[in-house]
């Protein structure tokens, strides 16, 4: 039982010799800790009148997937152009590359060897 009173007798005084110190401790924390919140506080309100405007951007209304049709080109539905229909090699190329954006294949039947050249009897 001795023992138990030596124990119980030492950590009462463990404990008081912790809490004198702990005390001023506290105290001087409190001191310290309420200025640090009250500087806190604006910062916490800080962001709030600043909002980030977020830039909207611009909205394309439509992707330029339809280019305008080149000249004697209007028609990409059916085979309705020969190579007779053009006056340049170039014109023929531009509705050939056209349509072929359009549809996906030589619809005119421009390029007949498929080397991608339309119409190379065009000057
Ligand atoms: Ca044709
Ligand atoms: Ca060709």
């Amino acid at each position: 039982m001795k023992i138990v009173v030596i124990i119980l007798t030492v950590l009462v005084l463990t404990v008081a010799l912790l809490t004198l110190p702990g005390y001023e401790q506290v105290t001087s924390a409190s001191v310290e800790v309420t200025p640090t919140v009250s500087e806190y506080l604006p910062v916490i309100l800080r962001p709030l009148p600043s909002p980030t405007p977020t830039l909207l951007p611009v909205p394309t209304p439509f992707p330029t997937s339809t280019p305008t049709a080149p000249s004697g080109c209007a028609i990409c539905s059916y085979d309705a152009y020969n190579c007779g229909d053009f006056d340049t090699q170039a014109e023929a190329q531009a509705c050939y590359e056209y349509c072929l954006a359009q549809v996906g294949y030589d619809v005119h039947q421009l390029d007949g060897d498929n080397d991608g050249v339309a119409c190379e009897s065009l000057p």
